[in-house]
C-alpha cells in the first residue's frame, strides 16, 4: 500500500519514484530478458536509426514468461490499482533500450494523447510504470518530465511523429512546451536500476540522446483501468492490447521462481 504522503506526491506532481523496489538479482533477470528479446528478428522490434541496436520492443510480455510475470508483479500492479481506483489490464508493454553512443531521444509528449487519439481510451485512467533495468542518471539520456503538467488535461496542440509503423508519438508544440516547462520546470529523474516510476498518462515527458557509452533500458508498463477500454482498433496488438481482463497479481517472487 502507498502511504497518504505518496498518493499526495503522485496527485500533486504526476509521478512517483520508489527507489530499489527488484533487487540486484531481479534487475538481473529482467536484463537477460530485454537482451533476449531485442536479438529477436520480430515486427515488433523497432531498430535504432543507425541499425546497431534495438531502439524498443513493443509487446514481448505477450511470449517472454519474464516480461510477462513483470506485467503481472504486485510490485506494480497493487499501488497502480490504488491510485486508479480499479482493475487493471495491460494496455502496452515497451521496452526502450537507450543503449548510448548516440541512441535515444523522445520528443516531448503525453503518451495518452496517442492512446486518446489513436486508440480511443476514453479517459486518462491509465499509467505508464517504467521499471528501471540500468541505474540512470542525468549522464545517461535521463527520462525527463514536467512536474504537475497531467493538471493541463490532454493538451490539442500536438504535431503526429511515427518513428516505426504504429508507434506514433504526438510531440507536443513548441509553444505549450515553453509555456508548460514555465509553470512547471522540467524534472529529470534519476534512480539505480531496480527502481520504479509511476506516471500519470497526461504528464509530459521525454528524453534527450543517450551520447554516454553506458545503457539506460527501461521497461515500460502501460497499464488502463479496466473500465475504460478501447474503442478503436487500428494498431496492432503489440501497440494497444485489446484483452481487457483485470490482471490478478502473480507471486511476489515470480521474477525469480
Ligand atoms: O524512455 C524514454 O526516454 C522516453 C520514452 C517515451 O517517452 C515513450 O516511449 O513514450
Amino acid at each position: 500500500m502507498l502511504d497518504s504522503d505518496q498518493v499526495k506526491q503522485y496527485e500533486e506532481t504526476g509521478a512517483l519514484l520508489l527507489e530499489d523496489v527488484f533487487s540486484k538479482a531481479e534487475v538481473a533477470v529482467l536484463r537477460e530478458a530485454a537482451d533476449r528479446v531485442a536479438a529477436e528478428d520480430r515486427p515488433n522490434v523497432t531498430p535504432e536509426a543507425n541499425g546497431s541496436t534495438a531502439r524498443m520492443v513493443h509487446g514481448a510480455h505477450a511470449y517472454n514468461p519474464i516480461l510477462e510475470n513483470l506485467c503481472r508483479h504486485p510490485r506494480l500492479i497493487e499501488p497502480t490499482m490504488q491510485l486508479i481506483g480499479s482493475g487493471v489490464y495491460v494496455h502496452q508493454s515497451r521496452l526502450n533500450y537507450n543503449a548510448g553512443h548516440g541512441t535515444g531521444g523522445f520528443d516531448w509528449h503525453q503518451d495518452f494523447s496517442t492512446w486518446h487519439n489513436v486508440d480511443g481510451l476514453p479517459a486518462p485512467r491509465a499509467m505508464m510504470i517504467t521499471v528501471f533495468v540500468d541505474d540512470m542518471d542525468a549522464t545517461n539520456g535521463p527520462l525527463l518530465y514536467i512536474p504537475g503538467s497531467q493538471h493541463e488535461g490532454l493538451i490539442d496542440e500536438f504535431e503526429p511523429v511515427e518513428d516505426a509503423a504504429g508507434n506514433i508519438l504526438m510531440k507536443l508544440s513548441s509553444r505549450r512546451l515553453s509555456e508548460m516547462v514555465e509553470k512547471g520546470g522540467i524534472q529529470a529523474v534519476s534512480g539505480r536500476a531496480g527502481s520504479v516510476l509511476f506516471m500519470h498518462c497526461n504528464l509530459v515527458h521525454g528524453s534527450s540522446a543517450n551520447i554516454s557509452p553506458r545503457s539506460r533500458t527501461l521497461f515500460y508498463v502501460n497499464l488502463n483501468s479496466v473500465e475504460n477500454p478501447q474503442t478503436t482498433f487500428e494498431r496492432a496488438e503489440y501497440h494497444a492490447g485489446s484483452d481487457f481482463t483485470p490482471i490478478a497479481p502473480a507471486a511476489d517472487e515470480c521474477l525469480l521462481a
